[in-house]
């Protein structure tokens, strides 16, 4: 079986569906449609009481809130403004005194495969030593920290450690470039970067700490002061006096007691870089009481969470996955969780499978493209086929990043879910928070390739570019129409652009999501149909086109103009395909090859590999209007092989379209 474009698109006719079983069902937080309606009707008779209700019972204030919403300054929301919390004491100190302090919070698997245990009181003890190192290097509440880590328990503890003192997180996925990661650092303001000598992966060791140094070279981020070293591995790494230190350095004498820090609501707990439709990632702001409470209560309600469950999310802390669903949200609802550190294909594709036998998970969450990388590999060798593993502890199973293709879901219910565990195919994004559109397990019935509906409070709709409502079954823009607590509270340091891409005048002050998508005609179930701006979705991860055309024309010696689109790929759901113009004329050949390669390890040296083309086609010219604009229509059906039967009367130069049609 594959995971080909028609079956992306056959689900427009999928009509299997299969309700919440009804053991599940009966244990669930929300069991059965009408607690679900229920919760839906409070939020909509009262929703700023609705919204407070919840906030009061799952978070744990220093200084109560008196105003739920302040929408005086839209689209800048402001949620539970004049309340005090800290987001570590949400996570941990709350769980002392209770069973949950002895109890294991973090389970890591190594790469190696060595295992480690840490409970909630370790946790907690290691949190406070590395926050009061923080504070002895000089970090203070407001000040920006960037975390460059491997998928480690030091690398939760780094964000749990900022949260304790009040400083702003950014943490930048391991695979970025020195570029990007000094991109970051300016756009930030950042005082001080934690990284690690190497991080492991696959059985490879590669660097991070040199990364830093390459990024903080150039002299151009004269704001850090300080690089913080976790020795990950026994090989040593280059270190300057004076800005380098290590972790056993500043940690030697610490104590193992913080007082966390009392901050408002709206302190920024962390700003997450993502792509956007311009060449410039966006610093979405997230803010620490509406972030929080989301993080806590969808661990609730998608996740179903009991006391006794084992909780796997395999997202690096580097996306937004990572940060609410392992470094927030299983923590702040008590709950054990994997961490693991390697890759689903070391040392071999069973892994995944694998270690929910060893450790127990009963909760799995992952994306569409690592399901169908594996299910590529056990068709290809049973040995790492997941009916090879005993898999009867998990009990519910979470897909998130893309749309999950009809197919991949019923592989994934049949041979990852032994056809009981329900499959939360949650719809959300880093400007969220937290899931938005998503099954409850114990209560939605579950269409394949639906993310189903909006969680209670959500006011998701489907409008035209008017912002007025459409009718089930005709495509559209998703928006949601009121603002909610885990938003998105700004672009960091780029208010303007903030408003222009997420609240357009014209869509009535709306949020903007960014995706099309069509509600069923029977149900009224979403479905995604994919962004409707330059982002592309490789693998689960956003890439802006325009970032990787930036990145290409950045080659100045080689390259005068690069168009990017993405193509439906089986594994990854968009492959990256480029067209190039060079300076010197079109190669062929090896010639073509060799600049190929060239140009994809450029990409790989500006922002990293997962932003190099797949493909890489060149030409004299690209299709352009007369009035000089790309046509990236055209592009896109050229990348995809399809014949071309658009109208192509508008363009200068029709014939480049055969030139372009072939592979190099
Ligand atoms: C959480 C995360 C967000 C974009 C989003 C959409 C796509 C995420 C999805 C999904 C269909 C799902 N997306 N989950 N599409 N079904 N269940 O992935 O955040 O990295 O910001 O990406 O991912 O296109 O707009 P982020």
């Amino acid at each position: 079986m594959s995971a080909s474009p028609s079956a992306i698109e056959s689900v427009l006719v999928e009509n299997r569906v299969f309700p919440p079983p009804a053991e599940f069902a009966q244990a669930a937080r929300i069991s059965g449609m009408p607690a679900y309606q229920a919760l839906c009707a409070e939020a909509e008779a009262d929703y700023e009481g609705f919204w407070a209700r919840l906030a009061r019972e799952h978070l744990d204030w220093n200084k109560p809130f008196s105003q739920t919403l302040d929408s005086s300054n839209a689209p800048f929301f402001q949620w539970f403004a004049d309340g005090e919390l800290n987001a570590s004491a949400n996570c941990l100190d709350r769980h002392m005194g209770t069973p949950v302090e002895h109890k294991t919070a973090i389970i890591f698997e190594a790469d190696d495969g060595a295992v480690t245990r840490v409970s909630y009181r370790e946790l907690l003890e290691r949190v406070a030593r590395f926050a009061n190192a923080l504070k002895a290097q000089g970090v203070q509440k407001g000040d920006r920290v960037l975390i460059y880590m491997p998928m480690t328990i030091e690398g939760v503890v780094a964000m749990q450690a900022c949260a304790r003192i009040g400083a702003t997180h950014s943490v930048v996925f391991g695979g970025f470039s020195a570029k990007a990661v000094q991109e970051r650092i300016i756009d930030a303001g950042a005082v001080v970067v934690i990284t690690a000598n190497y991080q492991l992966r696959g059985g490879k060791e590669l660097p991070l700490k040199a990364i830093v140094d390459d990024a903080l070279a150039s002299g151009e981020c004269p704001s850090v002061r300080q690089v913080l070293v976790y020795e990950r591995t026994a090989t040593a790494c280059a270190m300057q006096p004076g800005r380098d230190k290590t972790f056993a350095e500043v940690l030697a004498g610490q104590p193992a007691e913080c007082a966390p820090v009392a901050v408002g609501a709206e302190h920024p707990l962390f700003i997450l870089y993502t792509s956007g439709s311009t060449g410039k990632p966006k610093g979405v702001q997230h803010s620490t009481g509406g972030y929080l409470l989301w993080a806590k209560l969808t661990m609730d309600w998608t996740f179903d969470l009991r006391p006794d469950d084992v909780f796997w999310c395999t997202a690096d802390i580097g996306w937004i996955t990572g940060h609410t669903y392992v470094a927030y949200g299983p923590l702040a609802a008590g709950a054990t969780q994997v961490v693991f550190e390697g890759v689903p294909t070391f040392p071999n594709a069973g892994r995944f499978w694998q270690m929910i036998e060893r450790h127990r998970c009963s909760i799995f969450y992952t994306a569409p493209t690592a399901i169908r990388s594996l299910i590529k590999a056990a068709e290809a060798d049973p040995a790492v086929h997941p009916d090879r593993s005993d898999l009867s502890s998990l009990r519910l199973l979470g897909s998130v990043g893309e749309p999950i293709n009809p197919e991949a879901w019923m592989w994934y219910h049949r041979h990852v879910g032994g056809e009981r565990c329900p499959i939360v195919d949650t719809f959300w994004q880093t400007e969220t928070g937290g899931h938005v559109i998503t099954p409850l397990p114990g209560a939605t019935p579950l269409v394949p390739g639906s993310c189903t509906l909006p969680l209670p409070g959500i006011t998701a709709a489907i409008v035209d570019e008017l912002g007025n409502d459409i009718a089930d079954g005709t495509g559209g823009i998703l928006v949601i129409k009121r603002p909610w607590p885990s938003m998105i509270r700004n672009i960091w340091n780029d208010p303007a652009r903030f408003k222009k891409s997420y609240f357009p005048e014209e869509l009535k002050g709306y949020y903007l999501a960014g995706d099309g998508a069509v509600r069923s005609s029977d149900r009224s179930y979403f479905r995604i149909t994919g962004r409707i701006d330059d982002v592309l979705n490789v693998s689960g991860h956003r890439m802006g086109t325009m970032e990787i055309e930036s990145a290409l024309v950045a080659k100045t010696d080689l390259v005068a103009e690069a168009a990017v689109v993405g193509r439906p790929d089986d594994v990854t759901g968009e492959a990256i395909c480029a067209f190039v113009v060079l300076k010197r004329g079109r190669p062929t050949g090896d010639e073509a090859k060799q600049i190929a390669k060239e140009l994809r390890d450029w990409v790989a040296k500006e922002i990293g590999p997962i932003a190099k083309p797949k493909e890489i086609r060149f030409g004299d010219n690209l299709p352009k209007t007369r009035s000089g604009k790309i046509m990236r229509r055209l592009l896109r059906a050229l990348a995809k092989g399809e014949a071309i039967t658009q109208d192509t009367s508008t363009l200068e130069n029709p014939a480049i379209l055969e030139q372009l049609s072939e592979a190099n």
